[in-house]
């Protein structure tokens, strides 16, 4: 078949084989992350109506409270995940601490826990602007059939057994590595059927953009500051172009495509940056990796950190590879 044709659950069956574990398990959780996504984007799709279906804390028609949409994309998510017999954990960005499944019943042999950011950058919906679903999976570490542990959440990010994201833009796509490269698939939307658009995504070695918040410029350690101002310096093939959406998914969906490097540095402000380790940067590390790119906090490499808690910070460069190993020089130096 035609690779260009082929939807998402035709490229699930055909390369399930490439999956570490059991064939079916694999397409249990990326078609119900498929799913919770093609729900999510028609609440996404609709938030510009608010005036008139109305605001969040208002009734709806059907009698219903009005959610911030990402309260309501947490819910779907969840809902969705728990209704498959795959998943035993699941940790949120909106949630304190993780959420156990079935943990009553001994029989179940549910054995991925899943960690979610259910719509990142949603200060950017009401202006219209694209945001993203990022996702990770991992394999339990403690015994089938019990309730999961903290443990089973705190694994570093190369245990990863796969990771994606969904980004609600100008089209919905569904973009995820089960660690034999990246595959991005394009909502139709006229028929609800994601189709494989961007087989192989890879970073080119070395890109144009740099996407940050220069906003906290003065804040940024020196090795960061260096490194915008080179890549602001009329020299070679600089200038750079600045780019920043301020909505993780979509600006590294960008610098995939094109070319390009995601900060987050740490800052007089932040010491750990903002972006949290485990359903922010290890998802789009294991990506970038995945993709040709490089994932790093300045010094170390993303996946290889061992997290200490659920909702821990670090700061983060993402992207083509050679820029990322550019802005560790430049950071390292001025040590
Ligand atoms: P959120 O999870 O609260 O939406 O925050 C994460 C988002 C990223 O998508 C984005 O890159 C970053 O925060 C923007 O932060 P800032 O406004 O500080 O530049
Ligand atoms: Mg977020």
């Amino acid at each position: 078949m035609e690779k260009r044709n082929q939807t998402l659950g035709e490229f699930i069956i055909e390369n399930q084989n490439s999956f570490a574990y059991s064939t079916g398990e694999l397409s249990k959780l990326i078609n119900a992350i498929r799913l919770a996504a093609k729900v999510v984007n028609h609440e996404v799709n609709k938030a510009g109506l608010v005036d008139i279906l109305g605001a969040v804390g208002d009734t709806n028609i059907q009698g219903e409270d009005q959610q911030k949409l990402d309260v309501l994309a947490n819910e779907k998510f969840i809902q969705t995940l728990r209704k498959r017999e795959i998943v035993c954990g699941i940790a949120s960005e909106e949630e304190d601490s993780y959420i156990s499944i079935n943990s009553s019943d001994e029989n179940h042999q549910n054995k991925y826990v899943v960690l979610i950011d259910p719509l990142d950058g949603s200060s950017n919906i009401d202006v219209n602007v694209s945001v993203g679903t990022i996702f990770s999976i991992y394999r339990r570490v403690t015994k089938v059939g019990t309730p999961v542990t903290m443990e089973d959440f705190l694994q570093p990010g190369k245990n990863q057994v796969a990771a994606g994201y969904v980004v609600y833009g100008t089209s919905t796509m569904l973009v995820y590595t089960t660690g034999h490269g990246v595959n991005g698939f394009t909502l139709n939307p006229a028929i609800g059927t994601f189709y494989l658009s961007h087989p192989d995504m890879r970073f080119p070695k070395a890109g144009k953009i740099y996407s940050v918040n220069e906003g906290n410029y003065i804040h940024f350690p020196q090795g960061v500051k260096d490194y915008i101002k080179y890549c602001q310096m009329e020299e070679g093939n600089r200038p750079y172009t600045s780019r920043y959406i301020g909505s993780l998914v979509s600006d590294f969906h960008r610098n995939m495509i094109k070319g390009g490097i995601y900060m987050y540095p740490k800052s007089s402000k932040a010491n750990n940056g903002k972006l949290r380790l485990l359903y922010e940067c290890n998802p789009m590390a294991f990506l970038a990796e995945q993709a040709q790119g490089k994932a790093s906090d300045g010094h170390n490499r993303i996946l290889d950190i061992q997290p200490t808690e659920l909702h821990q910070r670090v700061p983060f460069f993402c992207g083509s590879r050679l820029m990322v190993e550019k802005v560790e020089e430049f950071i390292a130096e001025a040590e």
